[in-house]
């Protein structure tokens, strides 16, 4: 990502795909040849912002102009109500890396701030988006308002849109199975370790990253299973329990077996995600892992004994090989 300056100095961050040749600023040369644009929160990169997305890609193809995201960092949520903002599905980095990846041109990453959310949603309009994108048409989600007060919302934006010359789409709910496809829902089911209904809403495995860190050094000496210990930052986290789930390691998707939370086989006071990857031994200490949760397996529990636990380690593996194997298939990012 690269810092984007538009024209009154307004800081974007931008990722590519595409570097613009017909500027010298590289962020915001193609922009300004006019683009679509559509903007968001886009938590999770659901089945519905999918949607939303393809709408701008396809008026972007037909108009002749680029297409484009605008998301912010931090939410707005945690700007607006700090610890009661719901905790957000991806990290910004990743939700960046997930729309890039379905083709937009740009993906402008705004800095949310309580001036940004105190804006009237006239001169957000102008100075971000017609001033600064050059934008002709504008793709909003079917429940999305911004601004000071929420006033901007598809009314306001169609009458803007009359003054500036540009049109406005409305995207209608994704439904899947009876459900509104929506990141509340995915954040429910991930809660309670349904990450095969959730992967089911975003088209793609629940991920985290993290840094593997040293843990408690038992898995490999003492039950056979070696671990990688994924440092947590991601304030949303699947139920405790086991699952399985898929390592990323220099853009191979391994199988594995995760288990998050306080091992009470051993009693430890520190909730964390450990990762065992089936048939590998390596050191990836510092390294940074992604894991994609496929399906829940089980309750973590203490066992009688080390043999036991180490026997349900070797069924929790088992259980998985077929299961990945089939999951394989469906794997995106
Ligand atoms: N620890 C427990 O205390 N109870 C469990 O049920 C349990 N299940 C696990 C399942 C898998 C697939 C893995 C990889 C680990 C599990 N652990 C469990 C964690 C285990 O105690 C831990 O890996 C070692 O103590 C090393 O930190
Ligand atoms: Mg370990």
């Amino acid at each position: 990502m690269h810092l984007f300056n538009s024209v009154e100095e307004l800081t974007f961050k931008y990722s590519g795909p595409a570097p613009c040749p017909d500027s010298d600023n590289p962020a915001c040369g193609g922009l300004k040849k006019g683009s679509v644009v559509t903007i968001g929160n886009f938590d999770g990169v659901h089945l519905g912002h999918q949607a939303l997305i393809k709408i701008v890609l396809n008026k972007a193809a037909e108009l002749g102009l680029c297409s484009a995201a605008v998301t912010f960092n931090p939410h707005p949520l945690q700007v607006l109500i700090g610890p009661q903002a719901p905790p957000m599905i991806n990290s910004s980095a990743l939700r960046m890396e997930y729309l890039a990846a379905l083709g937009l041109d740009y993906t402008l990453l705004l800095e949310f701030t309580r001036e940004l959310a105190s804006l009237e949603p006239e001169d957000f309009v102008r100075r971000y988006l017609v001033e600064a994108c050059a934008m002709r048409h504008m793709v909003v989600g079917y429940d999305y308002s911004f601004g000071r007060g929420r006033r901007g919302n598809f009314e306001l934006l169609s009458e803007l849109g009359k003054k500036y010359g540009f049109g406005v789409d409305q995207a209608s709910p994704v439904m899947l199975d009876g459900e509104v496809v929506s990141s509340t829902r995915i954040r429910e089911y991930i809660g309670e370790g349904g990450v095969a209904e959730a992967a089911r809403l975003m088209g793609r495995f629940y991920a985290l990253e993290g840094e593997v860190v040293h843990g408690f050094k038992r898995g490999a000496a003492l039950l056979g299973f070696p671990t990688a210990n994924i440092q947590l930052d991601n304030p949303l986290l699947p139920k405790c329990g086991v699952y399985a789930c898929f390592a990323k390691i220099a853009d191979n998707m391994l199988p594995a077996v995760a288990n998050i939370g306080y091992n009470p086989h051993f009693g430890n006071d520190k909730l964390s995600l450990e990762c065992h990857i089936l048939d590998f031994s390596a050191d990836l200490y510092g390294q940074t892992l992604r894991v994609s949760f496929v399906r829940r397996l089980r309750d973590e529990k203490k066992f009688s004994s080390i043999e036991a636990l180490i026997a349900r380690i070797k069924a929790d593996v088992a259980e998985s090989r077929p299961l990945l194997s089939s999951a394989e298939s469906l794997l995106t990012l």
